[in-house]
């Protein structure tokens, strides 16, 4: 049992009790222990109840609970809870903008079980009759139902890379001379994938039984000498192909993708008298193997340069690749700041000084500390007091050195009017403010366009935080004239952030390349909220790669006092 299917346990507890309007405090213990068992740097299965009540937050009966689902998959009580309802009745929790207090009340009154039951309900007009609810709310639920539909079967990158990681290390343990990677669209770093293709060579033909054994498995849906594909924990299915090393480079072309950068590849190699699949490159007039082994050979027998796997979506990488154009892309090592995060004072989980830490390590020159602004009651948001007074506490922890540099900075939010939610004064007595929407998401999008643009034209603001607010696979951006934004970030010299976290990964990787093109700078930051955040850079960097960003499109990328004299309120 790893953690996060531990944590996966939990969080569906938590849910139940919910649904169940048990005591909060409860609930949110149940909520908070998912999510230390979720981020847990050891495996909790070799832990015995002892040191599991050594980690903070996890008290006596949560050990043994977790101690019970890590030893037996699961604990009876959640199967209690889950005998309660049917199980079904998650689906419809987990919809945005439905409260485990409507579900609740859903599932008595009108008998709702699934998410058909709910849109039948809603269709019906059932949904607006009921007390508290509403044709508006009635509506979203509708709209927030085909959301999901269109985004089934799909998953976040970083989920993706996670489960993608979790059976590859499986299988090179038990084919340990074999080279077996991910490709497809987890391999070209998209912001969401479907199933997750893996490709062997070198393996002998047992990988195959090994593969099908996968012990997450939960369904075998193909078992062959080539090709098998299973269904695991969390919905995903996985596709292994096995084929031998001397098509080894082919096969990672092919089935790297995508499928329009392949066709465009073979019509090229058709054009030349060639013929390009799976196994190799051929002469077609006698069928000579001109390569196959090696990626790169395929690409330079084509006359184009290597093209990396993020650039391959037909977004002109083909004439680039003819030209020798293709951009010397911006990789993890050259980032040396991050410029978002947040600490205890708001709703981080870490103090200042142990972000410093972890950024340190994560090999960090420079980072800002930008906790949330009052308008967030929820996250516990500064008033100008207690911001100035956080922005003292962090130059006197830079002061005495903590082996990167601070900057006091916050995220300060945009209030529904385009106004800042801090005074100017305030906002100038900072190092860095980043200007973000957390509120009012239902606008028009020419008033949503003009609320921004009133934001970005105040002097103080240097970034615009996650510029389109949207959470994938669960709410769209806002409605935004996105290029009117850039063209304003551009005009008043404001940079726009790739947020890391893996379900907003925004600017999305469409919007960066419009950044770029326009001469907007941009800023890749991880919006950590733990000191185990700054893994997630990793997402940032898919998606400025995926935009054709190099090292010089980023501010981050600079030296500290270059970064500093880059920040709009340090230009003349
Ligand atoms: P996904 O799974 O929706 O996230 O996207 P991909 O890109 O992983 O697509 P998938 O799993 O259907 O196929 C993996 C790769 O295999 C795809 O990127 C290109 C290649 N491929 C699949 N079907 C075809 C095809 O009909 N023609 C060509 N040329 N290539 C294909
Ligand atoms: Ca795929
Ligand atoms: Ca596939
Ligand atoms: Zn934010």
């Amino acid at each position: 049992m790893d953690n996060a299917a531990i944590g996966h346990i939990l969080q569906e507890i938590a849910d139940l009790l919910e649904i169940k309007s048990e005591n909060p405090f409860k609930i949110r213990a149940y909520r908070n222990a998912a999510d230390i068992a979720g981020n847990h740097p050891h495996e909790l299965a070799t832990l015995d109840v002892n040191g599991l009540r050594e980690i903070p937050g996890i008290g006596k009966d949560l050990a043994a609970r977790i101690r019970e689902i890590a030893q037996t998959g699961d604990t009876p009580y959640h199967q209690e809870l889950l005998a309660e309802f049917p199980s079904t009745i998650l689906d419809v929790l987990h919809l945005q903008g439905v409260g485990p207090k409507t579900v609740a009340t859903l599932y008595r009154e009108l008998g709702v079980k699934t998410l058909d039951d709910l849109e039948t309900a809603a269709k019906n007009g059932r949904i607006r009759a009921m007390k508290g609810m509403g044709a508006k709310k009635e509506a979203l639920i509708l709209k927030a139902i085909e959301e999901r539909k269109a985004f089934a079967g799909r998953h976040l990158l970083a989920d993706s890379c996670a489960a993608a990681d979790a059976v590859l290390a499986y299988l090179r343990e038990r084919a340990p001379g074999a080279i077996i990677e991910a490709v497809g669209s987890v391999r070209r770093g998209c912001e969401t994938c479907g199933d997750l293709d893996l490709l062997a060579s070198g393996a002998p033909q047992s990988i195959m039984d090994d593969f099908v054994e996968y012990p997450p498995v939960e369904r075998v849906l193909g078992h062959g000498d080539t090709k098998s594909s299973i269904l695991i924990r969390g919905g995903f299915q996985v596709d292994l192909r096995l084929v031998s090393p001397d098509s080894r480079g082919a096969a990672l072309q092919y089935f790297t993708g995508s499928k329009a950068h392949n066709i465009a590849l073979r019509d090229r190699a058709m054009s030349r008298g060639l013929k390009l699949n799976e196994y190799g490159l051929f002469r077609s007039a006698d069928d000579t193997r001109i390569a196959g082994e090696r990626e790169e050979d395929i690409y330079a027998a084509l006359d184009l340069d290597w093209v990396p796997p993020e650039l391959r979506e037909m977004h002109g990488e083909i004439d680039a690749a003819q030209t020798h154009a293709l951009p010397h892309l911006i990789e993890r090592t050259h980032l040396r700041g991050d410029l978002h995060m947040h600490t205890t004072e708001t709703d981080g989980k870490d103090d200042i000084r142990a972000m410093a830490v972890a950024a340190c390590a994560a090999g960090l020159d420079y980072v800002a500390i930008t906790d949330h602004s009052q308008a967030l009651a929820m996250a516990n948001g500064l008033d100008e007091k207690r911001a100035l007074a956080h922005a003292a506490r962090i130059r006197a922890i830079d002061a005495e050195g903590v082996g990167v540099r601070l900057l006091a900075g916050i995220e300060c939010d945009i209030l529904s009017d385009g106004s800042l939610d801090l005074s100017d004064d305030c906002l100038a007595a900072l190092d860095i403010v980043i200007a973000s929407v957390h509120s009012a998401f239902n606008m028009e999008r020419r008033q949503m366009t003009d609320r921004i643009l009133r934001a970005i034209e105040n002097p103080r603001v240097d970034v615009l935080g996650h510029p389109t607010g949207r959470r994938l696979l669960m709410r769209q951006a806002y409605p935004v004239d996105m290029e009117a934004v850039l063209d304003a970030a551009k005009h008043h010299r404001i940079a726009v952030e790739i947020n890391c976290q893996a379900q907003r990964m925004d600017l999305s990787d469409a919007h960066a390349q419009l950044a770029r093109e326009r001469g907007v700078p941009v800023v890749i930051s991880t919006d950590a909220h733990s000191a185990n955040g700054f893994a997630r850079l990793r997402w940032g960097i898919a998606v400025a790669r995926r935009a054709w960003l190099e090292p010089a499109h980023v501010l981050n990328t600079r030296p500290f006092d270059a970064f500093r004299a880059a920040l709009r309120r340090n230009q003349s």
